[in-house]
């Protein structure tokens, strides 16, 4: 008879090790590190672009960007002002914490503040593997449709802020509001939650005062 789930267990632990280590590598330099996650096309590098332009000059950014394929991600943050460096998962739907010490490794972590980690885009398996980063952000998007938090509660369930982003689309898209946040708020109760487009611009400063907050409580923080 096969074994399969000590397997899988025994994977998710080894991955929790090095997530710790990673957890301990961000505290020692006190950098806060935001895993985003999000489907594809949700915004999650319309978001980083946006949060890099504003804050530019008030913290030091750095993005990793995870992807299957390709470095347009990687190329967008760095051109939006960021140190950017692209992780290829070659297939992988999921960043995992082995790959983030890898990108790590190639950081100046004593001169940044601020680390956004840009996960591969589904609402799967990200959810099921720990970075070491300190707060999971979740990117829902207006087109997607109101019914997703109830078809993906692993995902809406483990994080800690919701954006709803490209509400410039509401008029548009036959999303219904109070449908999705009931759906969320069966799930996650209180969750910190922006409604924003990135697109526009309208919600980012609420979004950029949580950032600023964030990453002021970590600098404050004990290693
Ligand atoms: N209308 C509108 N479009 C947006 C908004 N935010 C992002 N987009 C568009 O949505 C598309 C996808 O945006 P990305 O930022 O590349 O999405 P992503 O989540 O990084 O996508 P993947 O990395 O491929 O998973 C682009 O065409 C963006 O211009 C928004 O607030 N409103
Ligand atoms: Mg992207």
């Amino acid at each position: 008879m096969t074994r399969r789930i000590p397997v899988i267990e025994d994977i998710l632990s080894a991955n929790d090790r090095l997530a710790d280590e990673n957890r301990g590598r961000l505290n020692e330099a006190r950098v806060l590190g935001l895993n985003l996650m999000a489907s594809p096309g949700a915004g999650k590098t319309s978001l980083i672009e946006q949060t890099v332009r504003a804050l530019t000059g008030r913290l030091r950014l750095a993005v990793i960007d995870g992807d299957i394929a390709t470095s347009l991600d990687a190329d967008r943050a760095a051109a939006a002002g960021a140190t950017a460096i692209q992780i290829n998962t070659g297939g992988e739907c999921h960043l995992d914490a082995i790959m983030v010490q890898g990108a790590l490794q190639q950081l100046d972590l004593a001169h940044l503040d601020l680390l956004m980690v840009e996960n591969v885009g589904n609402l799967i398996c990200p959810a099921a593997f720990r970075l070491g980063t300190h707060r999971n952000v979740l990117i829902a998007s207006v087109p997607e449709g109101d019914d997703k938090p109830y078809k993906y509660p692993g995902m809406y369930r483990g994080v800690d802020v919701l954006l709803i982003n490209k509400v410039d689309l509401l008029p548009y898209v036959a999303f219904d509001m109070a449908r999705f946040q009931k759906g969320v708020e069966q799930l996650n109760p209180g969750v910190t939650t922006f409604a924003l487009s990135c697109r526009t611009g309208e919600g980012l400063p609420a979004w950029l005062g949580w950032v600023e907050a964030a990453v002021a409580d970590r600098r404050r923080a004990r290693a």
